[in-house]
C-alpha cells in the first residue's frame, strides 16, 4: 500500500506498545509524512522521542477533553500543512473505578468519561479537521468485539466502544458527499498501558488463545497494515473491519 506523500495525523500514540505507534510505522514505511497528537505535557518528551525515529513532522497537544485543543490543532495544521490526507483515532479511557464495580453500579460520572472520551471525540475531531481534509481522505478508528456482544469485564467501555462504532457509522453517511470515509478496526486484545487498565484483560487473552480459530492472538503489525487499507481504500466506509484472528466468527 501506498501513501507516497500523503499527510498523516495519528492520534493515540503513548507509548512502543500502543497500537498507534504500529500504525505510524507501516504509514511511514509506505512513504506518509506524520504528525503526532499527545495528550498533555506529560506524555509530549516521550512521544516525541518515538517520532523523531520516523521523522514525524509534528506534534500537537490533543486532550480531547478540551473543545479548544482541537481548534488549535485544526489551525496549527493549516499552517503546517496546509491540507491533511488521512487520520487516525487510537484512543480510549475509563476510569479505573468503573472496573472495580459491578456494571450496574457504574456512576454517570464514569460512563458520560468513558463514553466523552472514546466515542464522542471522533466527532470534534472530523468537525475540526474537515476543511482541511482532501478529497478521498480515510479516517480509521479502533474499537473492540465488547462493542457487540458482551465481556464481562469491558464493562462501560463495551458501551463506549458501542458508542463509537455507531458515531463512527453516521460520520461515514454525513461525511460520505464531502469525500471522506470513516471506518472502524476491531482490533483483538493486546497489551498495552489501556489494556492494562482494564482487570482480567490478562486472563482473558490466555483463556482465550486455544478457541481463536488462528489459535494466537494478533499483533499491532497486522492492525497496522489493516489500517493503511482501510485509509487507502477509495470504496470502503462505515465498515467495522475485524483483525482479531476470527475470534468473532465464534459462537
Ligand atoms: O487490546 C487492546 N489494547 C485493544 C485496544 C483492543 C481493541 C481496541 N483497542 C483500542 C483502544 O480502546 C483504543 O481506542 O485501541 C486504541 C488504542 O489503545 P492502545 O494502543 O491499546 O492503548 P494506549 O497505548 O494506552 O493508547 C491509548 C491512548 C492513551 O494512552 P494512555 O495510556 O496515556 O491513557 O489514548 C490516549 C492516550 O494517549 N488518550 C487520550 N488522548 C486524548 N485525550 C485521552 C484524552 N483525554 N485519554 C487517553
Amino acid at each position: 500500500m501506498n501513501l507516497n506523500g500523503k499527510k498523516v495525523l495519528i492520534c493515540g500514540v503513548a507509548n512502543k506498545r500502543s497500537i498507534a505507534w504500529a500504525i505510524a510505522q507501516a504509514c511511514h514505511e509506505a512513504g506518509a509524512k506524520l504528525a503526532f497528537t499527545y495528550l498533555n505535557e506529560r506524555m509530549e518528551a516521550g512521544v516525541r522521542k518515538l517520532g523523531e525515529e520516523i521523522g514525524v513532522e509534528h506534534y500537537y497537544e490533543l486532550d480531547v477533553c478540551q473543545e479548544a485543543h482541537f481548534d488549535a490543532m485544526a489551525k496549527a495544521l493549516a499552517s503546517d500543512w496546509g491540507g491533511l490526507d488521512h487520520v487516525v483515532h487510537s484512543i480510549a479511557f475509563a476510569n479505573k473505578d468503573a472496573f472495580d464495580d459491578r456494571f450496574h453500579q457504574t456512576s454517570r460520572a464514569d460512563f458520560m468519561q468513558a463514553v466523552d472520551i472514546s466515542a464522542y471525540s471522533l466527532i470534534p475531531l472530523c468537525r475540526s479537521l474537515k476543511p482541511l481534509l482532501n478529497e478521498q481522505s480515510g479516517i480509521v478508528a479502533m474499537t473492540y468485539y465488547g462493542a457487540e456482544k458482551v465481556i464481562p469485564m469491558y464493562k462501560v467501555m463495551g458501551v463506549a466502544k458501542a458508542t463509537l462504532e455507531s458515531t463512527a457509522a453516521y460520520l461515514a453517511e454525513d461525511l460520505g458527499p464531502d469525500g471522506i470515509r470513516v471506518n472502524c478496526i476491531s482490533a483483538g486484545p493486546v497489551r498495552t498501558l489501556a489494556a492494562a487498565g482494564i482487570p482480567g484483560f490478562r486472563d482473558l487473552m490466555k483463556e482465550a488463545a486455544p478457541r481463536i480459530p488462528l489459535r494466537r492472538h494478533i499483533t499491532t503489525d497486522e492492525v497496522a497494515h489493516a489500517t493503511l487499507f482501510l485509509l487507502t481504500n477509495t470504496g470502503v466506509t462505515g465498515e467495522v473491519l475485524h483483525v482479531d484472528a476470527g475470534y468473532n466468527i465464534l459462537g
